[in-house]
Formats: C-alpha cells, sequence, structure tokens
C-alpha cells in the first residue's frame, strides 16, 4: 500500500511540475500564431509601396490570428528607437519587427532585446550590425534591383549619342538607396551611361518633381531619369512634361517598386521601365517569427523574388488589373 501510494505522489509530483513549467512531461512548448505577439516599428507612411507594405503586415495578421502592434515612426530614426526600447519593455511582446531608416546605430537596442528574450526579424531594410543579434532579414537584393535598372536603361539608351542619366535618391541613409545606387553603378559602364547629376528627393514625388526642374532649368542635355522609386519617377515625369518635353519618349523614365502609380504611367506611356520591389513581405516575416520563437536557426537573409515591367510589355492592362498594389 504504501509503495502504491508513493507512486502516485511521485505521478503526482511530476505532472504538477510539468503543469506549472507550461508543458506536459517536460516536453518544450511550441508556439502557435495565437501566441505571438508582434511589435512591428514601420518607417512611415511616405507613399505607394509603404502603404502596400503595412496593409500585407496588418491583413495577414488577422489571417493568422496573431496580435499585431503596429507603430508608424513617422519618418524619425529617434521614434524608431524609442519604440523598439518600448516594445523590449512590453512584457506582452515576444516579436520584433523593424524596417529600419537607417542602415546605421541599431547595435545598442538590438543587444538589449536579446538580453530580453525577444526574437527580432528586419524587414525590407537591411542594417548594419552583428548577425547574431537578429533571427533573419526578409527583404530584396537592392543591389540586384540597382543593376537590373542600369541593364533596362541600357536597353532604352540603345543607339543614342548620348546617354547622360540624372539619379533621384532616396533617403540617403537607408540600405535601398545606398545599395541600389550600387548596383546601378556597377552595371551602367556596360553602355556608357553617364550619371550627370544625382540628389536625394527622398522618396517623394513632390521633392522629385522640383529636383527635377532644377536640372532641367541647367540642361536638358538628358536621355534617361533614373529614379530609386516610382514616387520620385512620377514628379520627374511632371517636372519634364511642365518644361515642354514628352517624358517616356524624349527622356526615358526608369523607377523601381512596379507600384500602382507606376503601372498606371507604363499604360500611358510616360514611364518606360518600373524594377519590382516586393513590399508583400508579411507572411516570410511571421514565418520566420515562429520559427525562431520554436528555436529553428534561420539563413541571415531571405531575398524577395521580383520582376522588371516595361511599357512595351504585352497584356500590361491585365497584369496591372491582377496586381495587390
Ligand atoms: C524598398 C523600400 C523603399 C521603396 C520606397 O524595399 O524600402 O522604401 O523602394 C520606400 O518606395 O520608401
Amino acid at each position: 500500500m504504501k509503495k502504491i501510494l508513493g507512486l502516485v505522489v511521485s505521478v503526482m509530483a511530476v505532472l504538477l511540475l510539468a503543469a506549472c513549467s507550461g508543458t506536459s512531461g517536460g516536453a518544450k512548448k511550441t508556439y502557435t500564431y495565437r501566441d505571438m505577439v508582434v511589435g512591428f516599428i514601420q518607417t512611415g507612411s511616405e507613399g505607394g509601396w509603404r502603404a502596400a507594405n503595412t496593409a500585407s503586415f496588418k491583413e495577414t495578421a488577422g489571417e493568422l490570428g496573431l496580435l499585431l502592434k503596429f507603430y508608424d515612426a513617422q519618418n524619425k530614426l529617434e521614434n524608431q528607437v524609442a519604440a523598439f526600447r518600448n516594445f523590449i519593455a512590453d512584457k506582452e511582446v515576444n516579436v520584433i519587427v523593424l524596417a529600419a531608416l537607417e542602415t546605421t546605430g541599431w547595435d545598442d537596442v538590438l543587444k538589449e532585446a536579446k538580453d530580453a528574450g525577444k526574437i527580432v526579424v528586419l524587414e525590407d531594410r537591411r542594417i548594419d550590425a552583428s548577425e547574431d543579434l537578429y533571427a533573419t532579414y526578409i527583404g530584396s537584393d537592392f543591389a540586384e534591383e540597382g543593376r537590373k535598372s542600369a541593364d533596362e536603361m541600357c536597353k532604352l539608351l540603345e543607339g543614342s549619342a548620348s546617354k547622360n542619366v540624372v539619379e533621384l535618391v532616396g533617403n540617403v541613409g537607408s540600405s535601398a538607396a545606398k545599395d541600389r545606387g550600387q548596383g546601378f553603378r556597377e552595371k551602367m559602364g556596360d553602355c556608357g551611361i553617364v550619371i550627370t547629376q544625382t540628389q536625394t528627393a527622398n522618396w517623394s514625388a513632390t521633392e522629385g518633381k522640383a529636383v527635377m526642374e532644377s536640372w532641367l532649368k541647367q540642361s536638358t542635355d538628358i536621355q534617361g531619369v533614373f529614379a530609386q522609386n516610382d514616387e520620385m519617377g512620377l514628379g520627374a515625369i511632371l517636372a519634364i512634361q511642365e518644361a515642354g518635353l514628352k517624358p517616356g519618349v524624349d527622356i526615358k523614365i526608369l523607377s523601381v517598386d512596379a507600384t500602382a502609380g507606376a503601372f498606371k504611367a507604363l499604360v500611358e506611356g510616360t514611364l518606360n521601365v518600373t524594377v519590382e520591389c516586393n513590399p508583400l513581405l508579411a507572411p516570410q516575416v511571421y514565418e520566420a517569427a515562429l520559427k525562431a520563437l520554436n528555436g529553428e536557426t534561420l539563413p541571415k537573409w531571405v531575398p524577395s523574388q521580383e520582376g522588371v515591367f516595361r511599357s512595351t510589355d504585352p497584356n500590361l492592362a491585365e497584369v496591372f488589373a491582377q496586381r495587390k498594389y
């Protein structure tokens, strides 16, 4: 009788211990999406790409049943760093997702997040930080987008005696701007392209128009515009039209993102090429975060798959009609 009692007590103790540690029989807890509370630090709302990126995170969170705490940094780096620390302090949050405005300045908060046991996933924008401080980076190969842009501009300017190209740059501290510019410069020499002007227009259509206006006042010996995103390219198109020139004909225009605004301009023929940059990253990000929560080691970069769209493409209107952004 004593032996049976002793056995019963031992089993109850193990079950009680397991119940307290949240596991049954000592098995490690397996997280599901319903256990995930994601603190997402977004750059801001600077254009069509960003709106589609934000929508992807909000819609996918609802579909998966995870709790998303969304923060819009209004394009201010100091807001992103403060939000990062707030999510570290938030006991509910077990995953932090960052779309970094700038590539530098993240080491301290990343170390604090690691010490607090929070999973960090980088989305969209790469950063200069030690890889052991984040689970993975889900985003585009911006340098490849730059190389594609130069190859496409070479095609657009084939046969042109001069190949003077002006470059509208995004936020100069961002990985997207740095890497697109570097990629374009790697390949532009293949066909003799010369960058005669380069200036930031901070991803903005308004600033893109103003910068292009100032360049056109200095010289109209411009054969191409390389706009590092669609908004700046659409601004340049307006400036070219107001200068009495035909965008897409007199001056060839290429931009990056492949947003709805760009597709409309492709159909009109005022834009010649848009190089796709995929904003619908949330499914990949949440999947990676769940794997990291369950202790999986991830590749440090999962590149997005992207294409190129041209005003000369057949069935352009049908492709446009099927796109989500
Ligand atoms: C690219 C993204 C860039 C877009 C811009 O992944 O970071 O930021 O190209 C956006 O339109 O502002």
